[in-house]
């Protein structure tokens, strides 16, 4: 696994040298050494909120978006995001349709959310996103102490839908892409120019990444074009395409607990 190889060559460096390794940003790539990405031509990528929200619809729904539109402002990036409408699923699923949802861990599991992405391994486009939420922690949007800030742990989740990939230096704590988030916490909302930077470099206009739309074999443009609906043909779909399911499993808030009073 070359992320856990990357993570301990970061933790052997670190011990070597004394110092932390810093990373300006990270992104995501398949087993191929794919970046992942959104093809142009899904822009503006659509996503849905369930109908089930931790907190008032009219609260958390704003919060969500906002953390979209935080991504989306970033100058020079030319993905876009477009809201549309709340959905019922309960699950992450290669359906189609990129939702955010909420769903109840295990009793005392330490992961606030995850996302799942849907990628063509050898081109690295991106086809179906999902994030959830844990819904067994208390969920806030105003930063409220011993809650979880919805537009904080959105923002960074819709990191990894982007492309990018966990920060663990400490010298990253600042980041948006930062792997551990705190209650209360509320940093996470604005980016960081590294964050930015990272975003830029693979949506940057005119870039290899977001203008093609495959290059990993016959057929990456029917796949990016439309998305496939529920059914047994998925099942071939997916094998034929050489889709992967890949799990983030953030551990945001296991390894280590950020203290919630300097
Ligand atoms: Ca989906
Ligand atoms: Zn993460």
């Amino acid at each position: 696994m070359k992320k856990f190889q990357t993570t301990f060559l970061s933790l052997f460096l670190t011990l070597i040298f004394g110092v932390s390794i810093s990373l300006a940003y990270k992104l995501e790539v398949t087993e191929n050494e794919a970046i992942f990405h959104w093809p142009a031509n899904a822009f503006p990528v659509k996503y849905k909120i369930t109908n089930n929200p931790p907190l008032d619809a009219d609260a958390f729904i704003p919060a969500v978006q906002r953390s979209f539109n935080t991504w989306q402002a970033v100058g020079n990036a030319t993905i876009t995001f477009q809201y549309s409408g709340t959905t019922g699923a309960k699950d992450p699923a290669f359906d189609g349709e990129n939702n955010i949802i909420m769903k109840n861990r295990v009793s005392g599991s330490d992961i606030i959310g995850q996302t799942y992405i849907f990628y063509n391994v050898d081109s690295g486009e991106i086809l179906d996103a999902d994030i959830v939420l844990n819904s067994s922690f208390n969920w806030d949007i105003n930063g409220a102490p011993n809650k979880m800030d919805v537009q904080n742990a959105v923002t960074h989740e819709i990191g990894h839908f982007c492309c990018l990939d966990d920060l663990y230096s400490d010298a990253d704590r600042e980041k948006t892409m930062y792997a551990y988030i705190d209650y209360g916490e509320t940093k996470k909302r604005t980016l960081d120019p590294d964050d930015m930077a990272g975003l830029v470099a693979v949506y940057a206009p005119g870039s290899s990444e977001s203008d093609d739309s495959g290059g990993g074999g016959s057929g990456c443009g029917t796949v990016s074009s439309g998305h496939p609906g529920p059914g047994p043909g998925d099942i071939n779909f997916v094998w034929l395409f050489l889709i992967l399911f890949l799990l983030w499993s953030h551990r945001l808030f296991s390894a280590r607990r950020e203290s919630s009073s300097p």
